[in-house]
């Protein structure tokens, strides 16, 4: 009975709330200011600052708010989504407030989250998103302006990587804020856009993510992950776009600070990883061209000075793959690879690479046949064409970049 009560209770409150919504927005604040009104998951608006007033739970992203248009004061987040409140309908205008999810209220920069300014009482559209990004834009990829140029026939097998779907244009992979895998395909759509396919969730699981062509055999690209136990994974791509489930390599990775699939450093036709161990010491895994590799060889200790590696396929054109690693002052260098699973005498290579930025590299995504180098700078992914004789040219800007913490493209 007492539920009877209640489900007419609500109901009745429900039918006032609809029939005088209006004339309540613009009355005198009659519910309490109790922020413990909004259940635990859910994104919560109010009519008043501080909680009070009527209460709306925002479930979905709302291109328009109805009667709450305008009217929206303060908020509380207690779902795992971002949030972005726009001042215009459709998600236009200013929208200056990123909501992080589960910010309770009492310990951001204002405060009782109100909208101060601008946005009080002004809010027409907010977006949800499980990335800020996706909040942001409405989707969870990074749109990638892809050069589109198909890779030139005759190019080396070493320089060969970077397209997972086999049409012969490479392509990146991201991993979003949120765990979730793109592919951004390397072939734009008419707007000179990329739309990302998703390959699955639940990707932050993986300390390091790599790739470098094919390694088990069947033409098509691969790529390798660990995970927090140490344990090296081979996910077999299918040469569409997506990856086939899961072979374990072996444990005992999280010995290494960082792992790079570098391509045929030994010479023999067969893709290999490099590993620097925790001591700064590189290793070669010689791969066996089913998936695992051979004993691994050492390059020679030292490696700690450099903060990233990247292994870029090959950079001076002698048919050897090669390492890319830059130092703590923001050089970078090439260490050409001899073919022997070591390096000759380095290379010392144009421009100051920040430091705190990755240094990517995925293979030809000019489409001149040489590999290049990439970087973000300030929000922006840039391009640095290779030169085919172990340098790089001036960068192109390439696409907007998400700098959220667990962004990884690779
Ligand atoms: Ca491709
Ligand atoms: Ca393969
Ligand atoms: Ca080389
Ligand atoms: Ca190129």
């Amino acid at each position: 009975m007492k539920r009877t009560t209640g489900l007419r209770r609500a109901l009745a409150a429900a039918v006032t709330t609809a029939a005088s919504l209006a004339t309540l927005l613009t009355a005198a604040p009659t519910a309490s200011a109790d922020a413990s009104r909004c259940p635990q998951g859910s994104f919560c608006v109010f009519q008043y600052a501080q909680f009070g007033g009527q209460m709306k739970i925002i479930s979905s992203s709302q291109s328009t708010l109805g009667v709450w248009d305008n009217t929206i004061s303060s908020y509380i987040n207690r779902s795992d989504k971002w949030a972005v409140a726009h001042t215009d309908a459709g998600y236009s205008g200013n929208s200056s407030i990123h909501i992080d999810p589960r910010q309770e209220y009492g310990n951001d920069d204002l405060g009782w989250h109100g909208y101060e300014g601008e946005l009080d009482n002004k809010i027409s559209s907010i977006r949800l998103g499980s990335t800020s990004w996706e909040a942001d834009y409405g989707y969870g990829w990074m749109d990638w302006t892809s050069m589109d140029h198909p890779r030139p026939a005759g190019l080396p097998a070493v320089s060969r990587f970077g397209d997972m779907n086999n049409d012969g244009i490479a392509d990146l992979l991201e991993r979003a804020d949120d765990g979730k895998l793109w592919l951004l395909n390397g072939r734009h759509d008419a707007e000179w856009r990329t739309k990302g396919l998703l390959i699955g969730g639940g990707w932050n699981a993986m300390t390091q993510l790599v790739r470098h062509g094919d390694h088990n055999g069947d033409g098509t690209e691969d790529v390798y992950a660990r995970d927090r136990s140490g344990v090296l994974w081979l996910y077999p791509g299918t040469g569409r776009g997506g990856l086939k489930p899961r072979l374990k390599v072996g444990g005992g990775w999280n010995s290494m600070r960082e792992i790079e699939a570098a391509g045929d450093l030994t010479g023999d036709g067969r893709r290999d990883l490099l590993a620097r161990d925790t001591a700064g010491v590189l290793w070669t895994y010689p791969g066996t061209g089913r998936g695992g590799f051979g004993a691994r060889k050492k390059v020679g200790g030292g490696w700690n000075a450099m903060n990233a590696l990247a292994a870029p396929g090959d950079m001076n054109g002698d048919g050897r793959s090669d390492l890319v690693a830059r130092d703590g002052s923001r050089t970078l260098w090439l260490y050409p690879g001899n073919g022997r699973g070591t390096f000759g005498s380095r290379v010392r290579m144009p421009y100051a690479w920040p430091s705190n930025e990755p240094v990517l590299a995925t293979g030809d995504v000019t489409g001149d046949g040489r590999p290049d180098l990439m970087r973000t700078i300030q929000g922006q992914l840039y391009v640095y064409p290779g030169t085919g004789r172990g340098g790089v040219s001036g960068p192109e800007a390439n696409m907007g970049w998400d700098n959220a913490p667990r962004v990884l493209v690779f």
